[in-house]
């Protein structure tokens, strides 16, 4: 029996995001002695062809698709990427008897509906390192799948599945960062992604990202983190973007993945960018960060009206907006706040509030997003059910017929706003250059990394860094 297993990235999103799952889930299917694949489909001009024949080549003990994004997750936007997943899933389906498996970021904010709709043999939500590895033991005849933490399967015309895994993450592999081509992915993505940590133990009410990755964090060891960077320097990146849901949380451990790359002289080496939270944000951390290679720091501010942030779940007040952005000045560290504007209780006065803070404030960037995507599982799922049925819900837009699991991309907006949201943010905002904010005439390419032309054309020409960093340099002619 074949102890191939073929990995396929279905991302094909621009500029290219490397799939580091897939890299993660390689060095552990190698410590097993079973062999990943890759194919790529980010980079091929026909992907259903290319993933076709990657699928004739060989037999395969399973073949696993990961599925980042199901959507832009922004009003403004609206790119659903489920209906080219499920098509991509059909194929797989029609071409291979190996048994079909799919994960991903995306998938596991919603891993029953997604299962159904694509008609997979497996899922895993959450983790997939040690829970693929178990499943191609047991495909292979050597264990049992029923017990493998985040399997979903098929049963009876049921589906049925067990809780992810919350292993510690610092017991997993060493990070070798060798399936994927990376060097491509830095050349046409401007950076590469690592990984600290995983999880996180805020309350915010609408966000997925405790859904996947659980509600404890997580950490890889300072060394593990830093053996991580130097694996990509020395494949010739030196510009990354962390993968932490936030960076400070807990700011312990951020404080030591910084000491440990200070010390191996990191700093100088290595471009870092990095989400992190206002709660908490001092200014050691903000040196430290520095002397680690950090450049800049997006901050999920929300909002600058403090009662809705009591109302998002937040952990920190407005004034920890302002001395955040001393502790970033002080230390050199470019930063961005992004908004999150339009959910439960928010009124034009709210964001009157918070546009005049942040001009104030003057962060380097202000990311603008208005509307809040639900998600099932999160405390805005349950305001939104306590409204009453979806389709008379006056706070929602986007799909709102037949999506009881809130898989089509809907949005919380609050009705209080009236129909002109848009419009009276865009007023507020005034032009302002800091503000990305979608305008008829800058369209969401202003402010939305999912196809963004204006970046890819950067990178191409030598830009590197987050994407906002790169945005906000084209535009002050950096
Ligand atoms: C860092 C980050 C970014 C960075 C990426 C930087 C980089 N170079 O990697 C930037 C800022 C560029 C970014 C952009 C976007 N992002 Co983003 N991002 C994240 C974040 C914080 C981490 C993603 C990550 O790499 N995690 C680490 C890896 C190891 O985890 P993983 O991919 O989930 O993989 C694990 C499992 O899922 C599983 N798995 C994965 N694949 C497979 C496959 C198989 C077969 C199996 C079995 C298992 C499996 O195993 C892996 C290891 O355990 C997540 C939130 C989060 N905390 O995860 C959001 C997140 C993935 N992003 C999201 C979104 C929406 C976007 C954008 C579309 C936003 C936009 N409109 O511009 C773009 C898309 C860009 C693109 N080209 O794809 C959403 C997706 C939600 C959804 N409904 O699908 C997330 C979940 C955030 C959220 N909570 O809303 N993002």
């Amino acid at each position: 029996m074949s102890r191939d297993v073929l990995l396929v990235n279905t991302n094909q999103l621009r500029p290219a995001v490397g799939p580091i799952a897939l890299d993660y889930i390689a060095d552990s299917l190698r410590e097993r002695r079973l062999e990943a694949r890759l194919v790529d489909l980010c980079f091929e001009e026909d992907p259903e062809q290319a993933l076709g024949s990657a699928l004739k080549e060989a037999e395969y003990l399973l073949v696993g698709l990961t599925l980042r994004n199901t959507d832009d997750c922004y009003l403004a936007g609206g790119e659903d990427h489920l209906p080219g997943f499920i098509r991509l899933a059909e194929v797989a389906r029609e071409l291979s008897d190996a048994p079909l498996v799919i994960g991903g970021s995306g998938y596991s904010v919603f891993p029953e509906p997604i299962l159904r709709a694509c008609g997979a043999d497996y899922g895993i939500a959450g983790d997939g390192e040690a829970a693929l590895v178990r499943l191609a033991d047991a495909l292979a005849g050597e264990g049992r799948a029923g017990e493998i933490p985040g399997l979903l399967w098929r049963e009876n015309g049921e589906i049925r599945g067990n809780p992810p895994s919350l292993a510690p993450v610092s017991e997993l592999p060493t990070r070798e960062r060798a399936l994927v081509c990376n060097k491509r992915y830095f050349d046409e993505g401007g950076q590469a992604g690592v990984e600290t940590k995983r999880g996180c133990d805020r309350g915010c009410i609408y966000c997925a990202d405790p859904l996947g990755k659980g509600r404890r964090v997580r950490a890889r060891t300072p060394e593990q983190a830093a053996d991580e960077f130097e694996a990509l320097l020395a494949q010739g990146i030196d510009h990354f973007h962390l993968c932490d849901s936030e960076f400070n949380v807990p700011v312990d451990h951020a404080l030591a993945v910084c000491d440990e790359m200070a010390r191996r002289g990191l700093g100088n080496m290595a471009r870092w960018y990095t989400y992190a939270t206002p709660a908490g944000f001092t200014p050691e951390l903000a040196r430290a960060m520095r002397s680690a290679g950090c450049v800049g720091v997006n901050f999920g501010a929300d909002s600058g009206d403090d009662r809705m942030l009591t109302a998002l779940g937040r952990d920190f007040e407005t004034e920890g907006l302002s001395r955040t952005a001393e502790a970033c000045r002080e230390a050199g560290l470019v930063f961005m706040y992004d908004l999150l504007l339009g959910g439960p209780g928010e009124t034009q006065e709210s964001i009157v509030h918070t546009i005049e803070l942040m001009k104030r404030i003057s962060p380097d960037r202000v990311g603008v997003s208005l509307g809040v995507r639900v998600y099932e599982g999160t405390r805005l799922a349950d305001i939104v059910r306590s409204q009453g049925p979806l389709e008379n819900n006056p706070n929602l837009r986007g799909t709102t017929e037949g999506n009881q699991a809130l898989l089509a991309p809907v949005f919380y907006l609050s009705s209080a706003l009236g129909d002109g949201a848009a419009e009276y943010v865009a007023e507020l905002v005034g032009g302002d250059q800091r503000f990305f904010f979608p305008t008829a005439e800058a369209g969401t390419e202003a402010y939305n990394y999912s196809d963004n032309e204006r970046l890819v054309v950067a990178i191409q020409e030598g830009y590197r860094g987050a994407y906002w960093d790169i945005l906000r340099r084209l535009a002050e002619g950096q």
